[in-house]
């Protein structure tokens, strides 16, 4: 629900801006200074047809919600998490990234994790590093599955997988391996793609594309001689 607003308002300052725009340039190019304008029919032709065109082109983000939510501890997870946003992109999932912290923002955890179902949020992708307390805490709060993601911030990632994987029992998260952002993509488009044949035949055709690359490989390896080499 607030990305949402938080999209409208930024698609509704943007058109602001706009319209501002476009009446300066009326303004400087059709009306000289000082005289009055002598109709206001002209001004209305130029800018009509350009909030047509503006409302077209932002009427798919007003609509979308996300269904997946990316948060991550702190901004310095980013590059890690983008390979997560990236492989939602490809399968054109609605999604959301935001940054919280279970030890920074605890109260903000809270408000995010108890409305999560809510808002529509169908798969919860959670990423920390170090003392990585934040995917068990928002599992905790909700029955929305949280997949965790362990971030090589310090020891060289291993205390992050410990914190996020070993869940007592009742509170699983769904830890995938240590900075692996873009299984946690997929595995949130597999979740999603329960009862979903069309999403299910995306990831059928997008695990086929793995295997060709596979079938390359074989085939450079074909190209690699050794004496004893039989193959
Ligand atoms: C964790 O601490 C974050 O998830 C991050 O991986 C790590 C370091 O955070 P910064 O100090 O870079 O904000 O909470």
């Amino acid at each position: 629900m607030a990305s949402i607003r938080k999209k409208q308002l930024s698609i509704r300052s943007k058109f602001v801006q706009f319209r501002g725009k476009i009446r300066r340039e009326f303004q400087a190019n059709k009306v000289p200074h000082g005289e009055k304008r002598s109709s206001a029919f002209p001004y209305f032709l130029s800018i009509y047809p350009a909030i047509f065109v503006f409302l077209q082109q932002n009427k798919n983000k007003t609509k979308m919600k996300a269904v997946v939510s990316i948060i991550m501890g702190s901004t310095s997870d980013l590059p890690i998490m983008e390979k997560a946003a990236k492989l939602l992109d490809e399968f054109e999932i609605p999604f959301e990234i935001n940054a919280l912290s279970a030890h920074r923002t605890p109260k903000e955890v809270e408000e995010f994790a108890t409305n999560a179902q809510k808002n529509g949020i169908k798969v919860i992708i959670a990423a920390a590093g170090m003392a990585a307390h934040l995917p068990g805490v928002i599992a905790a709060m909700t029955t929305v599955p949280v997949i965790g993601v362990p971030i090589n911030a310090t020891l060289d990632g291993m205390d992050a997988l410990l914190a996020i994987v070993q869940m007592p029992p009742g509170i699983p998260v769904a830890t995938v391996g240590i900075n692996a952002a873009q299984n946690a993509g997929i595995l949130a488009v597999q979740m999603l793609a329960v009862g979903d044949p069309e999403l299910q035949a995306k990831l059928a055709n997008y695990k086929e594309g793995l295997k060709q690359k596979i079938v390359k490989a074989n085939a450079d390896l074909k190209e690699v001689k050794f004496k004893f080499k039989v193959n």
